[in-house]
C-alpha cells in the first residue's frame, strides 16, 4: 500500500504568514526518503491546487478568508477521496483548516467502503468551533465541529456522512475556548486532555481507542497538529502552548498507531517552517511520521490483540 503525499500549502485558516511553506519543508526534511528507507513505495502527487473561487459571506464578522476556505475544502476532499483506493494519503500542510477538507475526502470514501470512519485528533487545541462560535475567526479552529455535521457551517458544504462524538477520541489537548467546552459537554466525544496522560499515560487511553477502531472495522483519520508537541521541542507554530507531549510520548503515540495498524489516512498540520529552528521541527515531524510508519527501536514481535 502505497504512501501517497499531498501538499497542502494553505495559510488562511489563521493569521500568521508561513504554514504555506510547510509541504516544501517537508519535502527538504526528507519526507519521502523517509519512507522509502522504510520499504514503502512513495507517490507524491506535488501540492493540491484549490479549486476556483466563490463568493462567500457568513453572519460572523470575525471571519476571514472564507472563500479560500470553501475552495480549500472542495479541492482537498476530492483529492483525499481520489488518493484513498490507491493508498495511505499524507496530507503535508498548511494550517489545520485542511482538515475540513481532508476528513470529508475521508469520510466520502469510508462510505463507498461501507465501513465507518474514526477519528484521531492529536492537538493542543480542541477545534471544535463552528462559524458561528469563532471569536478569532480562524477556521482552523472548526474541523471538529465539521466531521460532526454541527449547525452553523454556512455557507460550506453539509459534511458528507458525519462522524459521531464516539469516534472521534482528542489527545494532548490543553487549550479550550469557553464555546468549545460547551459543545464537548453535549457531545459523546473522548478527550484525553493532558491531564488525562499525566495520570494515565499515553497507552491505556490509545489501546482503548484502537481497540475500538478494530472492532468496528472502522477506518482511522490521523490528524497531529505540531502544537500536540511541547514548544520546547517543536517551536515552529503559531500557537505554541506549554505543557505539550514529549519527544517519547509523541514517538509512542506513533509506534503504537503502526503496530495497530489501522491508519488509513494521515494529516500533518499547522508546521510555520519560518518559525523554525534549523529545520528541528520539520525533522521531528519526518521522524514521527518514520515511527508511524514501521520505524522502531527494536523489532520485538508486535503485541498480539
Ligand atoms: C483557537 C486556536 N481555539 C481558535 N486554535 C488552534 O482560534 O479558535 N488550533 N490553534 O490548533
Ligand atoms: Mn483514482
Ligand atoms: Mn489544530
Ligand atoms: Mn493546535
Amino acid at each position: 500500500n502505497p504512501c501517497i503525499l499531498l501538499g497542502a500549502p494553505i495559510d488562511e485558516g489563521q493569521r500568521r504568514p508561513g504554514c504555506l511553506m510547510g509541504p516544501a519543508a517537508y519535502r527538504v526534511a526528507g519526507l519521502a526518503q523517509t519512507l522509502t528507507a522504510l520499504n514503502h513505495a512513495v507517490e507524491d502527487r506535488g501540492d493540491v491546487a484549490p479549486a476556483p473561487l466563490v463568493q462567500a459571506t457568513c453572519a460572523n464578522p470575525a471571519v476571514h478568508h472564507l472563500p479560500e476556505m470553501l475552495a480549500w475544502t472542495k479541492a482537498l476532499r476530492d483529492a483525499v477521496a481520489d488518493a484513498l483506493p490507491h493508498g495511505l494519503p499524507i496530507i503535508m500542510g498548511g494550517d489545520h483548516a485542511l482538515a475540513l477538507g481532508t476528513m470529508a475526502g475521508a469520510a466520502v470514501h469510508a462510505h463507498r467502503q461501507g465501513r465507518p470512519l474514526f477519528i484521531l485528533w492529536l492537538d493542543a487545541h480542541s477545534d471544535i468551533h463552528t462559524v458561528e462560535t469563532t471569536t478569532s475567526g480562524n477556521l482552523h479552529g472548526t474541523p471538529i465541529a465539521y466531521a460532526l455535521g454541527l449547525p452553523g457551517f454556512d455557507p460550506f458544504p453539509p459534511f458528507p456522512h458525519p462522524v459521531p462524538g464516539r469516534n472521534i477520541c482528542m489527545f494532548g489537548i490543553r487549550s479550550v475556548d469557553p464555546a468549545e467546552h460547551a459543545a464537548m459537554l453535549d457531545i459523546d466525544i473522548t478527550v484525553n486532555d493532558m491531564r488525562v496522560l499525566d495520570e494515565q499515560g499515553i497507552v491505556a487511553p490509545l489501546r482503548a481507542f484502537l481497540d475500538q477502531v478494530r472492532a468496528a472495522d472502522g477506518m482511522l483519520h490521523v490528524s497531529l497538529d505540531v502544537d500536540f508537541l511541547d514548544p520546547s521541542i517543536a517551536p515552529a507554530v503559531g500557537t505554541t502552548v506549554p505543557g505539550g507531549t514529549t519527544f517519547r510520548e509523541a514517538h509512542l503515540v506513533m509506534e503504537l498507531l503502526h503496530e495497530s495498524g489501522l491508519v488509513t489516512s494521515l494529516d500533518l498540520v499547522e508546521l510555520n517552517p519560518f518559525l523554525d529552528d534549523r529545520g528541528r521541527t520539520a525533522k521531528l515531524m519526518v521522524d514521527l511520521v518514520g515511527s508511524l510508519m514501521g520505524r522502531k527501536v527494536f523489532d520485538r514481535p508486535t503485541r498480539s490483540f
